[in-house]
Parts: C-alpha cells; structure tokens; sequence
C-alpha cells in the first residue's frame, strides 16, 4: 500500500511528536520532578511510528517500558502520560505507577508490564480471543531483543502460529540489553530467524526508516487479519540513550552513538519528505509548533494536578 501525502505528514507529526515529548520527560527528570524514572526511545521513534501506524483502530497493541511512542498514534493523550510521570491522581494509575508503565484500553493499548516479555502471551491470548469470537481485530506485541531470551516469548510465538492467531510479533533489536550488547545475548545476531522454528514469516527491517517498517508491519497485519496466522518482525536501530534516565550509556563502544546519530529516523524521513512531498520549512515549523503548545498544555495539566490522597492508597491495589 503507497502511502499519500498525508499520511506521510501525519507519520512525521508523530515522529516529532514522539522525540520532543521524550525530550521534555528528560527535562522534568533532570529537573527532579519525576519520582520514578523515564524510559526512552531516543532513535527508535521509527520502528513505534511505521509499526502502530500499520493498525486498524479495532486493533490492540502491548508495548513494554520503552514503547510509549507506539501509544502516539493510537490517539494516546498525553496529558495522562505526563500526569503518569509525575505520580500525579489524573495519571492512569493514579499515581500508583510510573513512568511509561500505563496504558488506554479504549484505544487499545494494554497496560505495560514490568515482567519481560509478559505481554506476548497476552497478546497471544488476545489473540486466540479474537479470533473464538470472530472479531477482525489484530494484536501486535512489541519487546526488545533481549526479552526474546526468556522462556514466555518462545511460548507465546508457538501457540500463535499452532493456533494460527492474528497477531504480529514486533521486536526491536537496539543491540542492547541494559548494558549487554547483542552479541552477548544471542549466538545468532538474529532474531527474525527464528521464526522458521514456529512455522512462521519472519523479516528484518531497517528500524530507522518508518515507510520500511510500515510496510512490513501493514503486510504482517493484512495477513493476520486474512486468516493466514502470525508474523515474526525484527527492526535492527540502536538506543541512542541509556537504559533509563540514571544510565549515562558509557558502556556504549567509542563512536557507536555517532555512526547511528547519521542514520537518525527523523532527520532521514525529513529529506524524504523535502525531495518527494515538497515539506517547506514553514510547514515544519508550524507542526514544531503545534508539538510544543500541546506538549506544555499537558505539563501544566500535570503540575496542576492533585497528588494522590494517602487514605486512599489501598484502594484499586491487590493485597
Ligand atoms: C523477567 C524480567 N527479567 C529482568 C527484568 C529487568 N529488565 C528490565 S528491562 C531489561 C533489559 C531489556 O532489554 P531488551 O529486551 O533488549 O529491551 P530494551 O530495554 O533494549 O528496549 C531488563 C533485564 C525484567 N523487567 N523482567
Ligand atoms: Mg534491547
């Protein structure tokens, strides 16, 4: 599917979206007002964008700690996100969680979880519910390389393609585990090879090129939605920041960083977007600043917002 000129603006809108809410987060972390920490997706803006991009509104999807940007443009209000971050009562745990470990059911985004990769059973099992009822509806679950190691991951891939189930399993390969580098991870640097054990599809992508992974997502997507079962995506990018906000990333080998700084996904999707659909530095600004005055709304509205009330802190908790 070719995607118009709209939807190219409208992949780019979220991409900076995405990149300045993270950057805004940072701020507030530095500045002390974040209790908790902040994950970040610095640089793999593409793989969030080009993959919920390719989904249907009925649609779910599983993000982990570091996914918050695939929330985006599923319609995700990020004035929950900030109002999350700051531990505040409006927050979608009311200030029981933190940082990006939220989600929105009305707009089909699970509630991630810390446990790694507990989500892909889920999705699975979201799955196998779709398809019991007959719902045209897809789950796509998303997890690090390094999550494709534990035993919950094989599982879930297994029983969706046994099952035949309409989901896509969406793995972002950024070379890093917390501070260990893929090849400590894995023998084989791959993880979409993997898919042939399971009787599946499985691709690499280039995870800095949001058109790359559309396609390859929308095709997964359209497969599932047929009938035709599951589909192993692995998008190879780097985490261009540490793991959370305390990590400065010094473990990172000299002159990674920079080598991927060139293949930065916004900055490329810029010039696509300059030579094939005639972007103008107007047209950039004003959606630069469309980001910031929606970003500053919700950071008033996270400031603004009451701190959960302590006689209410065994409530909506199991104990
Ligand atoms: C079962 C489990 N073990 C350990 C952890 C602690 N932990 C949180 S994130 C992380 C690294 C995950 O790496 P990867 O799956 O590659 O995702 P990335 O952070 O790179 O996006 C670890 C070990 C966890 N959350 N769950
Ligand atoms: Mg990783």
């Amino acid at each position: 599917m070719a995607l118009s000129r709209e939807q190219h603006f409208d992949m780019y809108y979220y991409l900076l979206l995405g990149r300045a809410l993270e950057e805004r987060l940072e701020t507030l972390y530095k500045q002390g007002k974040i209790p908790g920490t902040i994950y970040q997706g610095r640089g793999q803006e593409a793989c969030y964008v080009g993959s919920a991009y390719a989904l249907e509104p009925g649609d779910v999807i599983a993000p982990t700690h570091r996914d918050m940007i695939a929330m985006l443009p599923r319609g995700m209000d990020i004035k929950l996100i900030l109002a999350q971050h700051l531990a505040k009562a409006t927050g979608p745990t009311k200030g029981r969680g933190e940082d990006n470990f939220l989600g929105d059911l009305s707009r089909g985004i699970f509630t991630t979880v810390s446990m790694l990769p507990d989500f892909y059973p889920v999705a699975a099992g979201a799955a196998l519910a779709f398809k019991i009822q007959g719902e045209n509806r897809v789950a796509l679950a998303y997890c690090g390389e390094g999550a494709t190691s534990r035993g919950d991951w094989h599982e879930a891939l297994n029983f969706a393609a046994v099952k035949t189930l309409p989901a896509v399993f969406f793995v972002i390969n950024n070379q890093f585990a917390f501070s260990t580098p893929v090849e400590k991870e894995m023998k084989t640097g791959s993880v979409a090879n993997r898919a042939s054990a399971y009787g599946m599809p499985g691709i690499t992508v280039d995870g800095n090129d949001p058109v790359e992974v559309f396609e390859a997502v929308k095709k997964s997507v359209d497969l599932a939605r047929e009938g035709k079962g599951p589909s192993l995506i692995e998008a190879k990018t780097l985490r261009m920041k540490g793991h959370t906000g305390h990590d400065p990333f010094t473990y990172a080998p000299s002159g990674l960083i920079e080598q991927w700084e060139e293949k930065d996904p916004i900055i490329r999707f810029e010039a696509l977007l300059r030579d094939e659909w005639q972007l103008t530095d107007g047209e950039k600004l004003q959606i630069e600043k469309e980001i910031q005055l929606k970003i500053e709304a919700a950071v008033a509205f996270a400031e603004a917002s009451p701190l959960p009330d302590p006689n209410e802190v065994t409530k909506d908790v199991y104990l």
